[in-house]
């Protein structure tokens, strides 16, 4: 058969949510490449997707059910068929929904496929079932209020208005890595004239595109909001008109920042020098058009969502919100776009079952009773390495009396604790609609190629356990076709007037944009520095956890993995070298160390084994390990995550990954 060229996107957990074109010959994808029809993506992809055909063609793809044979987490599995599989499992969660009440079972699941319907697919059949649920906020959850406390529900700008900035602040962005679709937008900006600041905690590849990199003190960039407001308050740059007429609450908000954040005391928080903040406040009380793209690390603190509500209140003062190429990015939300409860049904529920944050899966799999988790359904998910405190994650992965099955494409760590594997399908297998948080467009799939192997998607498997466990109502008989029918058919305003044509045809379409009408979408219809509803109703400063150990532990996404993602690829792998620790040469010298030695940090909650790497662009008083290797990788016996601690955001229970400190020695 000659080769076809086929759409599809990409089904990653990124903002960019690109599009597709998969070359198809024989049935096999041989070569991936960038849509350069979509509206925002435009043609071209990252490192990572450039060879998507690998991962979905990879010899390490799961191609059949498994049944355990070895210990929990050796990897020791024989072939079963599908009506093996699913037979057992539901025979084992009757047991426990007898022994136990089905409140013993729990899902685990996060973002290996952003689509719309395999995403969700096991929403309605655990509320069916009665299972626990599961609190998803592992990732910007923090972020997310923070945003809403200042800004209630206004929509963000449409990501190409950076053009028009000529200040854009990358504030705890490694766009280069995470976001690389933006930058073409700010380097369009910076050949005008715009300037671009890189605020962050190490030089990350993203400090290449920046003309200046401020390095702080992790943790402390809402004492750096503060701080700014301070001066431009002090130097007479706020935008008295829009304080007055679009601003709740700056006067209260000024008594609080003259005594509280003088720039010594900011300095001293942030590790910036006075002059240096000095000029920081004058330039960007005198851009025309400040943006401020704000990334999502730095909200993963137990402050993350006070630091992000303090610079979400910044660009007000000087009026910044509503022009275009100013204001704040955080994030795009689509939700709207569908009727979800089509798909989410949380009306199957008869009960109001216990809720376990998926942050703290290590004590509910270890110290929750009445009931205990006795089942644990993984899908789409990498728990053992994706949650914090890993030893303790593992240590009830290891359980006998846990009943655990992960429906997987590869053999992760998770599913190496599985009692049953199931064989998960890759994006190009599967049919499904995709919005981003990225960019305003979305996107419908369909297979462009068999399944591999005895590969199932999400939903395909949760039909089969709909039916094995006697769920007779017509919803789980439904294709995932016909549910994605089902959600277009629901009109919704952000739908409106999108070109009907184009989605059929698998391109990417834009949404029209929402209108700003009230122009703030909060209770007073005003911008709420001063937010009444709130226990604090005025952004501070609250400090990050302070731990026992010298240095402060960065688990940064890495260039060429997406989480726990692409590590089945060799050349992947190779491009990150070793699972190392970046330190400065200062803290390296200062412990004796020297560079690609075996060493090991640890804390209160573990240790792990890297290869040190020593380089000038990590600070002294910061350690950077990148990505999230697989333990079959990895030179000792755990990965990142066994530093990090299952600790909660102050608000929205988040994460709060970069929220630990560790010391550092050499292996002996
Ligand atoms: N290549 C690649 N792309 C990815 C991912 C990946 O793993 N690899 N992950 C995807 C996912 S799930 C997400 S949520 C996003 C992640 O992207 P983001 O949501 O933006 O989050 P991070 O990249 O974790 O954090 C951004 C930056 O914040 C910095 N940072 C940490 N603490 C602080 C602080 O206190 N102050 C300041 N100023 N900066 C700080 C970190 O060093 C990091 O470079 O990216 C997505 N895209
Ligand atoms: N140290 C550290 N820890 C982190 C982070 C970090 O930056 N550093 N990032 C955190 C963040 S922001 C997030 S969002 C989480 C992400 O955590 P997860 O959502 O668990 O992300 P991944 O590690 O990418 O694992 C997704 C898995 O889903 C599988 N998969 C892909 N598509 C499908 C499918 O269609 N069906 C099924 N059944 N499986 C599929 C993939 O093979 C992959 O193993 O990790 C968090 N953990
Ligand atoms: S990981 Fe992100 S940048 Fe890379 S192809 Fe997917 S959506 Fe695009
Ligand atoms: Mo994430």
């Amino acid at each position: 058969m000659p080769a076809e060229i086929k759409r599809s996107v990409c089904p990653y957990d990124c903002p960019d949510a690109c599009g597709l074109l998969v070359e198809v010959e024989d049935d096999r994808a041989v070569s991936v490449s960038g849509d350069p029809e979509h509206p925002y993506t435009r043609g071209f992809l990252c490192a990572k997707m450039n060879r998507y055909q690998q991962t979905v063609h990879s010899p390490r793809r799961l191609t059949e059910p498994l049944l355990r044979t070895g210990a929990k987490g050796s990897g020791e599995f024989r072939p079963i068929s599908w009506d093996e599989a699913i037979a057992r499992i539901a025979a084992r969660w009757r047991k426990i929904i007898d022994q136990h009440g089905a409140e013993a079972i729990l899902p685990y699941s996060y973002a290996g496929t952003m689509g719309t319907v395999q995403r969700n697919a096991g929403h309605p059949f655990f509320h069916r079932l009665g299972a626990s649920l599961l609190e998803r906020t592992i990732c910007a959850s923090a972020k997310g209020v923070g945003w809403e406390a200042v800004m209630g529900d206004s929509p963000a700008p449409h990501p190409d208005q950076v053009y028009q900035s000529d200040l854009v602040i990358l504030w705890g962005s490694n766009a280069a890595a995470t976001n690389i679709h933006t930058l073409p937008g700010i380097k369009a900006a910076q050949k005008k004239g715009a300037e671009v600041w890189l605020i962050e905690t190490y030089e990350t590849p993203t400090a290449a595109v920046a003309d200046q990199t401020f390095l702080v003190k992790p943790g402390s960039d809402g004492a750096l909001a503060l701080g700014l407001m301070h001066l431009l308050v002090r130097e007479n740059l706020l935008d008295d008109n829009f304080l007055a007429q679009q601003v709740q609450g700056f006067a209260e908000l000024q008594q609080q920042i003259l005594p509280g954040y003088p720039p010594e005391e900011v300095s001293r928080i942030t590790g910036l020098p006075v002059a240096l903040l000095e000029q920081m406040a004058a330039d960007y009380g005198r851009a025309a058009a400040p943006y401020i793209i704000l990334g999502s690390g730095l909200s993963r603190y137990t402050n993350g969502a006070m630091t992000v509500r303090s610079i979400v209140a910044l660009p007000a003062l000087i009026g910044a919100y509503g022009k275009p190429g100013a204001g704040c990015f955080c994030s795009i939300s689509t939700g709207a776009a569908f009727n979800m409860e089509t798909l989410l049904r949380e009306d199957f529920l008869t009960s109001k079952p216990r809720s376990i944050n998926m942050n703290q899966l290590g004590n509910a799999l270890n110290q929750l009773n009445d009931p205990p988790v006795a089942g644990l359904y993984v899908y789409h998910a990498n728990p053992a390495a994706v949650t914090p405190d890993q030893n303790l994650v593992l240590a009830g992965l290891a359980r006998e009396d846990l009943f655990t099955v992960v429906h997987e494409r590869f053999m992760t760590d998770s599913a190496r604790y599985a009692d049953i594997v199931l064989p998960a399908c890759s994006s190009l297998e599967t049919s499904d609609i995709y919005r981003s948080y990225g960019h305003y467009c979305m996107q419908r799939t369909w297979p462009v190629i068999p399944a591999v192997g005895q590969s199932k998607s999400n939903w395909q498997v949760f039909a089969l356990l709909a039916e094995a466990m006697g769920f007779d109502e017509p919803f789980f008989k439904q294709s995932a076709e016909e549910l994605i029918e089902q959600l277009l058919a629901t009109p919704s305003p952000l739908r409106k007037g999108i070109d009907r044509a184009a989605l059929a045809a698998g391109k990417a379409v834009e949404f029209s944009l929402p209108e700003n009408n009230p122009r703030f979408a909060t209770p007073s219809g005003k911008i709420e520095i001063l937010n009444p509803q709130l226990a604090e109703p005025l952004p501070r400063y609250l400090p990050p956890h302070q731990g026992n150990y010298p240095l402060r532990l960065m688990t940064a996404p890495s260039l060429h993995a997406l989480n726990s993602t692409f590590y089945e690829r060799d050349e992947l792998r190779e491009k990150q070298g070793a699972m190392s620790l970046q330190m400065s040469p200062q803290d390296a010298r200062q412990r004796g160390l020297s560079a690609g030695q075996s060493i090991y940090a640890f804390n209160e909650l573990g240790e792990v084994t890297f290869i040190l790497q020593i380089t000038k662009k990590v600070p002294s008083g910061v350690v950077v390990a990148e990505g999230v290797w697989w333990l079959e990788f990895a030179p000792g016996k755990r990965s990142v995550n066994a530093l990090t601690s299952q600790r909660l955001t102050d608000r929205g229970n988040g994460s709060t990954f970069y929220d630990n400190c560790v010391d550092v020695r050499a292996r002996e």
